[in-house]
């Protein structure tokens, strides 16, 4: 197999480690991936959290095939096909009252950079040019695009690649294992660090500043809460200085939080809302940015004849995506999964806080379908151990995700109250073993 696998540049993966002992997927159904020989492997990540309805629901399935015999492709700019209307009006619909307009991508990354240029522009257009700065977060994934990375907080994502665009800075991170170690659910303390938008206000003014963008519940850098009273004030803070708040809910988005998104699972409403993975469940690439009718509405002003937004992909609204995309919610709608974690937070809290004793865990956090379980490193090798509890889950046929020596879980929100039982008995095996 080595040589044949030589040509595949792999994307965030340990090349030549992988290419010595490759863990392939060959197929995969419901809560299951198969390996070509055909282990199974329960899925306890949704691929990459992306995957809500489980594998290859028969509707996604239909849906796409029938799709690319009947239109495969559809130029999206000055054109349009009948799904991309659909499509946006379904997502605005699930998206908080008032967030009416869907700009469509074809991935995290894009919706990203949308939401950023949206923002510089729409405060231009209303002829607030000096308003171009970018406020992020320490240890904020937003993609891997040059705006993402320069707002996102993820040193090893950032510090290969230049100075990254400029005019951007950053808030504190709110992770405080000193105080909100072991919480189930939202943390208590912390909502104060939210003012840490004030400083940057005193030390740039707000009138450089276009918007602040957060993932509600920060996935990629090992599952970080908001702390309560932390969103609500960060929304009080941009509304007092007319800052856009962005809410990137690429993983948060399509119920893994109990609601459609962590907007209303949290109560607070942001002004633009990036989204990806669920919206097609995983099953052709799409993103998309939800957005005030306010700021759409800012660029409808001038010559009804000329181009509004000079921005779009070859790709958005793509045929193919937007089938998945119907198809997806009508599945969510079908088996309730938008709101299922609601129902299962509990049992699954009861379940990942279960390691709390085992050997090196230095903290569990959980919200929803969504857990983080944080090891101790191993002296002077950060990221081993959990990268070895990572390789005896798959040898053991249960697929976990690790980000530096956390390991997250977010499992398909079809999940049963027995595959939570199955991942957490595997988990807590492995932990112990590479004690
Ligand atoms: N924003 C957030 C909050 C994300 O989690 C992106 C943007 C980028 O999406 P695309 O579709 O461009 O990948 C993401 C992606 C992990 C992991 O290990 C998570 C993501 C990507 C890769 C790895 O948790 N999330």
């Amino acid at each position: 197999m080595a040589e044949r696998m030589d040509a595949y540049w792999m994307p965030f993966t340990a090349n030549r480690q992988f290419k010595k002992a490759p863990r392939l997927l060959a197929r995969s159904e419901g809560m299951y991936f198969y390996t070509p020989e055909g282990r199974q492997i329960l899925d306890g990540v949704a691929g990459l959290w992306c995957v809500n309805a489980g594998h290859a629901p028969a509707k996604v399935v239909q849906a796409i095939a029938q799709q690319a015999g009947e239109l495969d492709y559809a130029p999206p700019f000055q054109m349009g096909h009948p799904k991309a209307f659909t499509l946006a009006e379904k997502v605005a619909e699930l998206a908080p009252a008032g967030m009416s307009k869907v700009f469509f991508t074809n991935s995290g990354s894009e919706a990203v950079e949308t939401a950023l240029k949206m923002a510089i522009a729409y405060h231009r257009v209303r002829g607030e040019a000096s308003r171009t700065r970018l406020i992020g977060r320490e240890r904020g994934y937003h993609g891997v695009n040059f705006g993402g990375i320069s707002v996102g907080g993820m040193v090893a994502n950032r510090k290969m690649f230049g100075t990254l665009l400029a005019g951007v800075d950053h808030i504190r991170h709110t992770h405080d294992p000193a105080r909100n170690a072991f919480t189930v659910g939202q943390p208590e303390h912390g909502a104060e660090f939210a003012d840490d938008l004030e400083r940057l206000v005193a030390l740039h003014d707000a009138s450089t500043i276009a918007a602040v963008i957060v993932e509600p519940i920060a996935g990629s850098t090992g599952v970080l809460l908001p702390p309560k009273g932390y969103l609500e004030r960060l929304r009080a803070i941009c509304d007092k200085h007319g800052i856009l708040l962005i809410f990137d809910e690429v993983i948060t988005g399509f119920g893994r939080t109990g609601n459609a998104f962590a907007a209303q699972t949290f109560g607070v409403t942001p002004d633009m809302i990036t989204c990806a993975k669920g919206i097609t469940n995983g099953a052709v690439p799409m993103g998309a940015v939800v957005c005030r009718q306010h700021i759409h509405d800012a660029f409808m002003q001038g010559p009804e004849h000329l181009i509004e937004f000079f921005h779009g992909y070859t790709y958005s609204a793509h045929p193919l995506a937007c089938a998945a995309g119907l198809a997806t919610l009508e599945t969510y709608a079908d088996l309730g999964l938008l709101t299922r974690a609601q129902h299962l937070s509990g049992t699954f809290a009861d379940a990942v806080h279960s390691l709390k004793s085992l050997p090196n865990v230095i903290d569990v956090r959980n919200f929803g379908l969504v857990a983080g379980i944080e090891l101790a490193p191993m002296p002077g090798e950060p990221a081993k151990r959990a990268f070895n509890i990572f390789l005896e889950c798959w040898e053991q046929g249960v697929l976990v995700r690790t980000t530096g020596d956390t390991v997250a879980l977010s499992p398909p929100l079809i999940i049963e109250t027995g595959q939570i039982e199955r991942i957490i008995d595997v988990l807590g095996a492995a932990i112990r073993k590479h004690a």
